[in-house]
């Protein structure tokens, strides 16, 4: 059946029938606690799951830990302590974390579970069976910490390509999976889309790979160099290589070659594919997250093995393709690489305690563009708090809904009409139902939507450019904030009730629509708001999510803020390290203290001009037509500004930490369009916008008090 808006057939690119959606996060390892990068990969992905729920899909989420190989097998060493023990205790730590960053994984996997041992040991000997796993002498240089063997070619400087540290050489016997024999039918998969990589430039990067020869990949490890490993069913003198038993969970998870182990002798036997319906049911709906710097194994070795499995088990080899992956970026903090040895690993338990957990999921939907790295530190943290989150979102429920209690008794007054009266009206009814409007056919024909218009919500989510939804939702809470003040119902309601009214309703029904949007990453808070602006706790999808359904009368609720503030004094106490001191000084919630004055920078007075000196810069308005992220820069965005002239021009402005860029398109800005043109990230830039900044050190665009015509002048 075709999707009823944009007309696409059902099993291509669908944007707007429900469907099914199987998510699944890397298996952690636990040799280590978590930190912020792995909460980054959970978070996302359980911002996807509600997301998609929103959409009306049948999701599933599945998370976990990997627990063989050396790095757990050395860690456990380091305590003394056996890698079981060790791995009980660890993976505890991964688990019990999730619910409190409000991530709800349905199911949680380990490797050393003996079902998934079962799955990779069937899986081995059916290979091993069809002649796909075979024994070789092999010489190599080997990463201990990665536990990979590289050819002489490889090497970077002599060292490991992917770590850079020390390589040894080592000779041994080994199994291989001839992996090299399903080079082409990957690169097909991917250049075909049939495998997806997210975002765009990460599917070249592994084209590029494969542009070499794909060497067969060394799936065992000899016991008398690692033990802690599932044993391989055909030589019992060796265990399987980490990568090839942890890429397995995400199948073993929903029941992949579910059976029981033969007994001595007997053959195995053939696999229970549709069973309980779990495999062939959800497999066709796989979403792979993970990070930038596990993409080979996964989008390399893992399809490899899928082809090589089908074929074993006399399925076309592209039976069981893994469909989609999302790589994502790395945090850095305070711009550094984060590494035990420095002292900078943020813990992600240690923030949420002390702000709560929807403060750092906020923070990194919005610091984050989906594929790119970010930074993080705690400034960063507490403007987004105290800006977005509080000021701009909590204080406008809280301000909306004391107006609707003390002039209309504390119910949803009704409109005066269906239409908006007022521009600051139009504005919020526009980007609200630009946001929910269905996927058209070119939505879904710009799937990586480089689009200059706000992307409706359905697109961004089935796009996974998850940090969208969050600018897009904060965008039009910048509507809303805009129409209190320019409409201003409390001044308007001593004389003119019925215009008051209808802005309240216009203020309430926006951040009911806005409050939706949000609650896959807000998914406390936003139930609460619906719930104090009257339209009760439960959720509408979004299909079915239109302007004009709260009903008129509804009860609104008072109640505390729903964002605390915190002052800068508590920064340091935030979240850098992974125990947090145990004293750490307790946020001050609800400070409605002005903004702290070292965040205030006051420009010094420089020397005077003369009229003609200034009469040389030529400064002239212009309209955004594009906004978007230069990639590797958390700074810059890249602009295309109309200025009346035959092309808009392409200008790189450093407020990618102040703006969402879907916050920026059709806004007007002041530009300096006779700069010197130039090149950054490798991006010519023809001029710059005119900012200034509040007193919280973000960036705040200047610009002209009504719309004029692009290109007029500035004096
Ligand atoms: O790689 N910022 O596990 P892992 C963002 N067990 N993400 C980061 C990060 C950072 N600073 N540091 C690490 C493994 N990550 C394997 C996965 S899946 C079959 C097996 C991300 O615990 C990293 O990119 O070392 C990876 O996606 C994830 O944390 C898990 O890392």
């Amino acid at each position: 059946m075709p999707c009823y808006a944009c007309r696409s057939p059902r099993g291509r690119r669908v944007f707007c029938m429900p469907q099914r959606f199987y998510v699944t996060t890397p298996i952690y390892y636990v040799n280590d606690k978590p930190h912020i990068g792995h909460a980054y990969c959970t978070i996302l992905a359980d911002v996807a799951v509600r997301a998609h729920r929103l959409l009306g899909d049948e999701t599933y989420f599945l998370t976990g830990t990997d627990e063989h190989g050396q790095k757990v097998q050395e860690a456990a060493a380091k305590r003394g302590i056996d890698p079981q023990a060790h791995c009980d205790e660890l993976h505890a730590a991964f688990k019990s974390l999730w619910p409190q960053l409000l991530c709800a994984p349905d199911q949680f996997i380990r490797t050393t579970e003996p079902r998934h041992k079962a799955v990779v040991q069937r899986a081995l000997a059916r290979l091993y069976e069809r002649g796909l796993v075979v024994p070789r002498e092999f010489e190599g240089w080997y990463c201990v910490p990665d536990e990979r063997f590289w050819t002489e070619k490889e090497l970077a400087g002599g060292n490991c390509p992917t770590c850079g540290r020390q390589v040894v050489r080592l000779k041994e016997k080994n199994w291989f999976f001839l992996m090299g024999q399903f080079q082409q039918p990957l690169r097909e998969a991917i250049q075909s889309g049939a495998i997806a990589i997210h975002p765009a430039s990460r599917a070249n990067e592994v084209l590029g790979f494969l542009d070499k020869p794909l060497q067969d990949l060394c799936i065992s490890r000899p016991k008398s160099r690692l033990s802690w490993g599932i044993e391989l069913p055909f030589d019992p003198d060796y265990v399987t290589y980490v990568w090839f038993d942890a890429l397995l969970n995400y199948a073993t998870a929903v029941g992949f070659l579910d059976a029981d182990p033969p007994t001595d002798g007997a053959q195995w036997p053939e696999p229970r594919l549709a069973g309980d319906g779990n495999f062939d049911g959800w497999w066709p709906h796989v979403a792979h997250f993970l990070g930038k710097d596990i993409l080979t194994t996964h989008a390399v070795y893992w399809p490899t093995m899928l082809m090589g499995l089908a074929q074993a088990f006399d399925r076309p080899i592209d039976a069981w393709l893994p469909r989609r992956f999302v790589a994502t970026g790395w945090f850095l903090v305070d711009n550094t690489k984060m590494s035990k040895s420095l002292g900078n690993v943020v813990s992600p338990l240690g923030l949420a305690e002390r702000m709560g957990p929807e403060v750092l999921r906020w923070f990194v939907l919005r610091e984050m563009v989906v594929g790119l790295d970010a930074n993080f530190s705690e400034e960063a943290v507490l403007r987004r708090n105290n800006v977005e989150l509080a000021n701009d979102l909590g204080n406008l429920v809280q301000r909306t809904v004391a107006l609707v209690e003390k002039w209309f008794g504390g119910r949803v007054p009704p409109p005066s009409g269906s239409e908006p009266t007022t521009p600051a009206q139009k504005a919020v009814r526009e980007v609200a139902e630009l946001l929910l409007r269905p996927a058209t056919a070119a939505d879904v024909a710009d799937p990586v939507w480089t689009g200059d218009r706000l992307a409706p919500a359905t697109v961004t989510i089935r796009s996974f450019r998850l940090h969208r939804l969050a600018a897009d939702g904060l965008a039009l809470v910048g509507r809303l904030n805009e129409l209190i003040q320019h409409d201003a119902p409390f001044r308007t309601v001593r004389d003119n009730p019925a215009a008051a009214a209808q802005t309240l309703y216009c203020a309430l029904e926006g951040l009911r629509i806005a409050a939706t949007l949000l609650q896959p990453i807000l998914p406390a808070s936003a139930p609460e708001i619906l719930r104090r602006i009257g339209a009760g706790e439960t959720l509408i999808a979004l299909p079915d999510l239109r302007w004009g359904q709260l009903a008129p009368d509804s009860p609104v609720a008072g109640g505390a803020p729903l964002f605390a503030k915190y002052e800068p004094a508590v920064a340091p106490a935030l979240a850098t390290q992974v125990q947090p001191p145990a004293s750490a000084t307790p946020p001050v919630a609800e400070s409605l203290a002005p903004p702290p004055e070292v965040l205030v920078k006051v420009e010094a007075v420089r020397p005077d001009v003369s009229i003609d000196q200034f009469g040389a810069l030529d400064v002239r308005v212009g309209t955004v037509t594009l906004a978007e992220p230069v990639p590797k820069s958390s700074k810059l965005l890249r602009l295309l500004v109309d200025l009346g002239e035959a092309a808009p021009r392409q200008i790189l402005s450093g407020i990618a930490e102040s703006f969402g860029a879907g916050e920026l398109v059709g806004q007007q800005v002041l530009v300096l369009a006779n700069l010197a043109p130039r090149k950054m990230m490798g991006l010519q830039s023809h001029g710059m916008v005119l900012v200034s900044e509040d007193a919280l050190g973000r960036r705040v665009l200047v610009q002209p008090a009504r719309p004029v015509n692009p290109g007029a002048g500035v004096r």
